[in-house]
């Protein structure tokens, strides 16, 4: 198990990885999956932990508000690969919810997902960002993350990030992979970043009508409120920084939470080989990213 402290990237089964997510793969792969698991699939910085929040206090709001400010967000939705030393793995916390449904997350790209979810026929809300965004927020976020590889002048881990060596392997695979699982699997709901900033109420509405749900309007204006960007900021529970290993001196993990920060980072040399290299992996795919709302 990885202990705190900057590691490198490996190969693994074909994608980039480090070794705290792969460490446990075993028990990952293995996972047994219940029909009423909710999944939060997405590429990392794409706002699993916005979407984490959202399903913790959508079911669980009412009933146990106290979660919300005495129970870190990690714990109530475990990080299925994660495997930190000194704490449970991400599978003996799931293992362990008491919760129905038991809501988790992973960044695991589609081909290596536990097969119990698609046998379960498990509901997955898979959340995808554009890649500029979500570039810039990776960056950042390895900045302050001392378990990840250090990420360098950002040209260079640009560089890697439009070449797809990154962490959990390439974007344009990550969010292709799931659009196009979802022609064969009803049970995946697909997700914009953008969308969900642009108009979070419609978002919430969509999410509960795949989920079967239909909160009262208190329930409703609670999950709007207790999931508004300054509102997770400002709680511990949701903002990392009582995560060891993460240096808040660097950056916060709830860094800007916009749409188009990536304006404020690329060159327009830069810009154009990113949409260069888009145009090469995005061909015949319908799915398509707004970069500015
Ligand atoms: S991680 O580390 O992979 O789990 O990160 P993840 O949670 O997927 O993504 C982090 C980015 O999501 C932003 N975020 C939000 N944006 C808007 N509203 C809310 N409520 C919200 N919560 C998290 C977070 O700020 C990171 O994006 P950046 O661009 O870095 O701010």
């Amino acid at each position: 198990m990885q202990t705190l402290g900057r590691s490198n990237l490996i190969d693994f089964k074909g994608i980039s990885m480090i070794n705290i997510y792969c460490d446990n793969w075993e028990n990952y792969k293995n996972f047994q999956a219940r029909p009423d698991d909710v999944l939060i699939v997405s590429y990392p910085k794409a706002g699993s932990t916005w979407m984490s929040n959202i399903l913790d206090l959508l079911y669980f709001g009412n009933t146990a508000p106290e979660r919300q400010t005495s129970v870190e967000i990690f714990l109530r939705v475990p990080f299925l690969e994660a495997a930190f030393a000194g704490v449970p793995t991400g599978v003996e916390m799931a293992e362990k919810l008491s919760t129905r449904p038991r809501i988790m997350k992973t960044h695991y790209p589609v081909q290596l997902l536990p097969k119990s979810f698609w046998e379960q026929n498990c509901k997955i809300v898979y959340v995808a960002r554009n890649p500029k965004d979500n570039a810039v927020s990776f960056y950042h976020f390895d900045r302050a993350n001392m378990t990840a590889p250090h990420p360098g002048e950002w040209k260079d881990y640009l560089e890697n990030f439009i070449d797809g060596r990154s962490e959990f392997g390439p974007w344009y695979d990550h969010v292709r992979g799931y659009w196009e699982k979802k022609q064969t699997y009803s049970n995946i709901h697909y997700m914009f970043y953008e969308d969900m900033v642009g108009d979070t109420v419609r978002e919430f509405e969509g999410l509960c009508s795949f989920l079967g749900l239909s909160p009262s309007v208190e329930d409703r204006e609670r999950v709007i409120q207790g999931v508004h960007f300054e509102q997770m900021k400002q709680n511990k529970m949701t903002n990392y920084t009582t995560v060891p290993g993460f240096d808040t001196k660097e950056t916060t993990f709830m860094r800007k939470g916009k749409v188009g920060d990536w304006k404020n980072h690329f060159t327009v040399a830069q810009n154009e080989k990113l949409e260069e290299r888009y145009k090469q992996k995005m061909k015949n795919t319908t799915l398509q990213f707004r970069t500015e709302i």
